[in-house]
């Protein structure tokens, strides 16, 4: 009974180990409590972050991109191009006359409502002494393109901008060419650099007019490009310079630009002349 009453008996020496043992188990887990809660908040703070980067982002997006690999077919949206008037893709790129060629869409390809970027490489393949146009959607007034004035002129980027100041490169080189509208500010860059800027947005809300033209001005004109085109794209939102510079230098879209891409929506508005 003694021996047995010895196994139950706690000496205060015991006692007192024994405490000091339930105080380290305690702390351990306590400092496992805090470890555990503090990932947890690590884990919470990244899941946060990386919601606000996608907000941000928002459908921040490249919708339509042509490559004229073989034809005018959109290589990222729905809005295939059909050529017209004897115009040719050849050698990768869009070939244009500047008598009776153009690429003619069935829809407003460049977004008709929020910020949007238009980014091309062209190449003239004569000194135009007439106004031009590269890219054109709507109608007078309201509008969008991008061209030039009566040459050898200055590139104008609709009629909210008709004069931008810059003069079109006469080299007959290829150049890149980009617009990004943002509210309060359109800007324009030549081979990836800044080149001018207005304070003026030049949204495009056109409600009628011709859907969107490669190589020629809305109706009822006729404003040929006579050169090649090659590698365009539309975004729904304002380009950063650098991602301008980068679609220069030929670096890969950033995934940002590609992650969310959905259904066009300028595929849905479909508007016909
Ligand atoms: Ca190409």
């Amino acid at each position: 009974m003694a021996r047995f009453m010895r196994g139950l008996t706690y000496s205060p020496a015991r006692m007192s180990r024994d405490h000091e043992t339930n105080k380290t188990t305690q702390r351990r887990f306590a400092f496992r409590r805090r470890n555990w809660s503090l990932a947890m908040k690590i884990f919470s703070y990244i899941v946060i972050v990386v919601i606000l980067i996608q907000v941000q982002n928002g459908n921040a997006a490249l919708i339509h991109h042509y490559t004229f690999d073989s034809d005018a077919s959109d290589s990222t949206g729905t809005a295939d191009g059909t050529l017209v008037g004897g115009a040719s893709v050849s050698g990768g790129q869009l070939v244009l006359d500047g008598v009776s060629d153009y690429v003619q869409f069935g829809s407003f390809i460049v977004p008709t409502s929020g910020d949007y970027s238009v980014s091309f490489f062209a190449k003239s393949n004569s000194v135009q002494m007439l106004y031009t146009e590269m890219i054109s959607q709507g109608s007078s007034g309201g509008g969008f393109f991008i061209g030039q004035t009566q040459g050898p002129g200055n590139i104008r980027v609709s009629d909210f901008w008709i004069n931008t100041g810059v003069a079109y490169p006469l080299d007959l080189l290829q150049h890149h060419f980009a617009v990004t509208v943002g509210a309060s500010l359109t800007s324009l860059y030549i081979d990836g650099s800044f080149v001018a800027s207005s304070a003026l947005s030049v949204y495009s809300h056109p409600t009628a007019g011709t859907n969107t033209r490669l190589g020629k001005q809305f109706n009822p004109f006729a404003e040929y490009f006579h050169g090649t085109l090659d590698d365009v794209r539309i975004y729904n939102h304002a380009l950063p310079s650098n991602e301008v510079l980068n679609i220069y230098r030929g670096v890969p879209e950033p995934p940002s630009n590609l992650a969310l891409l959905g259904p066009s929506p300028s595929s849905a508005l479909v508007l016909q002349e």
